[in-house]
């Protein structure tokens, strides 16, 4: 091994160790981006990208929106931190009122992380701690879905169920199954939003409590739609099923919305879009517009009561982080609500849903597409593997997607795509086209 001082060298692609990346492909051709406004990227060829994908979910009113920047410049200048164990400062308290506001039933409670990771482990730990505050510590069980995605964070990986997400990382938390995921090509290729078929899939819960017992199981965490994963749209009846196996048992039901939160769907949250209140729910991304990292989990009152006995001195929950309602990430918090209020930008999505979704079934048809799915402004294509080379042609049409200036996202075999909300009908049929390009382009 070279000592320090050999290895020591100024700005190359060498060190930086990227997350989720082929470092090897992309240092052998980076794609670079260097600046951002509204719906594009600007590489350092100078090549405008247009923005498929909110950059990874996240960017949902759109890049570099000056109401945000300025609000953090202004954060910045008046008080750079403030912790918030035992102490407070006023825009935490600000954007959690405003958020409680937006969360539907009596979500009414709000703590704060840093990451989607971060927000899913510490549910999962209130989950916990809620059970035991309550006297029934033996709930302790935690039910994940086959092909979730909950972050990276041990808890997060334990109740995904992304295979190649967990294969790497031994046998991770004990004590957790999973429910079998709702994708079936067979039964529900190409459905314009929710399938119709799949909702007894749910029942497969019931099997799960009747194995363990209700009383060791503490809590099911699912995305309400799975993002990551590449786009499963829950089948009709689905979500209901699970709220009302979870209630008969007592168990908690955390949706995971780190995706699906701020818009997405055309509506606040897909808590409010099917109508189903979960026990906890988590958030991220959008949050902030991702302009700074914040992620929240949403509280229903009754899990919050539960912990406020004892000695009025006592801290009621040992959990937090160092920048839990960070000042900066608090003003871009505030700022970004103002903009998706006074843009009206979830209403704006919902208007352009229909549109979205012709545009993204009009690729059935092409090469190698063997299903399309929609909901809200999201939407993947499903390809046929190539014999003996899973995942290669999807990758292949986002190299090429990118060289004709168009972000989107490859997971397996799918191409996902999650455009900011406050895209325009032409840009629409501008990325629909470009990827339809790629895909016949490619064998
Ligand atoms: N839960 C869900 C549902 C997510 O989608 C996380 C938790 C974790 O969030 P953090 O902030 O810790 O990354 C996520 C993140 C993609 C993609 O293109 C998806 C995510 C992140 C990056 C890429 O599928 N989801």
């Amino acid at each position: 091994m070279p000592d320090g001082n050999q290895s020591r060298q100024t700005n190359t692609l060498k060190p930086f160790w990227m997350p989720f990346t082929a470092n090897r492909q992309f240092k052998s051709a980076p794609r670079m981006l260097v600046s951002a406004k509204d719906m594009h990227y600007t590489d350092d060829q100078g090549r405008q990208i247009l923005d498929g994908t909110s950059g990874m979910w996240c960017s949902n009113a759109g890049h570099g929106r000056e109401r945000i920047t300025e609000a953090i410049k202004a954060s910045a200048e008046t008080m750079d931190y403030a912790p918030t164990f035992q102490w407070g400062h006023p825009s935490a308290f600000d954007l959690s009122s405003r958020l409680v506001n937006l969360f539907p039933g009596d979500l009414d409670y709000v703590f704060f992380g840093n990451s989607g990771s971060e927000a899913v482990d510490t549910a999962l730990k209130i989950a916990l701690a809620y059970h035991q505050a309550r006297g029934d510590a033996k709930r302790t069980r935690l039910i994940g879905r086959e092909r979730g995605y909950h972050g990276v964070g041990i808890g997060g990986t334990s109740v995904g169920g992304i295979a190649n997400n967990r294969k790497q990382f031994g046998t991770l938390m004990g004590g957790v199954d999973h429910l079998p995921h709702t994708h079936n090509l067979a039964e529900m290729a190409f459905t314009r939003g929710q399938p119709a078929w799949g909702a007894h899939l749910a029942d497969d819960l019931e099997r799960i409590v009747a194995l363990h017992d209700a009383s060791t199981i503490a809590a099911v965490i699912i995305e309400p739609v799975a993002g990551s994963t590449g786009v499963l749209v829950p089948p009709k009846g689905y979500l209901e099923k699970i709220r009302a196996i979870c209630d008969r048992h007592g168990i908690l039901l955390i949706f995971d919305e780190v995706i699906t939160g701020f818009g997405r769907l055309g509506e606040p949250f897909a808590a409010d879009y099917f109508g189903i209140v979960p026990d906890l729910m988590t958030m991220a991304k959008g949050l902030t517009n991702a302009a700074v990292p914040m992620s929240a989990i949403a509280a229903r009152a009754p899990i919050y009561e539960a912990f406020m006995h004892g000695p009025p001195n006592m801290v009621e929950l040992f959990h937090g982080y160092t920048y839990s309602a960070h000042p900066l990430a608090c003003a871009a918090g505030i700022a970004t609500l103002e903009v998706f209020a006074e843009d009206d930008l979830f209403t704006r999505a919902k208007a352009l849903a229909p549109k979205w979704e012709s545009a993204v079934h009009g690729l059935k048809g092409l090469p190698n597409v063997i299903d399309i799915r929609n909901i809200g402004l999201m939407g993947a294509i499903e390809l046929n593997p190539r014999d003996g080379a899973p995942t290669a042609r999807a990758f292949d049409i986002f190299l090429k997607c990118y060289e004709k200036g168009l972000l989107v996202r490859q997971t397996g075999d799918i191409i996902a795509l999650s455009p900011p909300l406050i895209v325009s009908e032409d840009q629409i049929d501008e990325m629909v086209n470009i990827l339809g390009d790629a895909i016949r382009e490619t064998d």
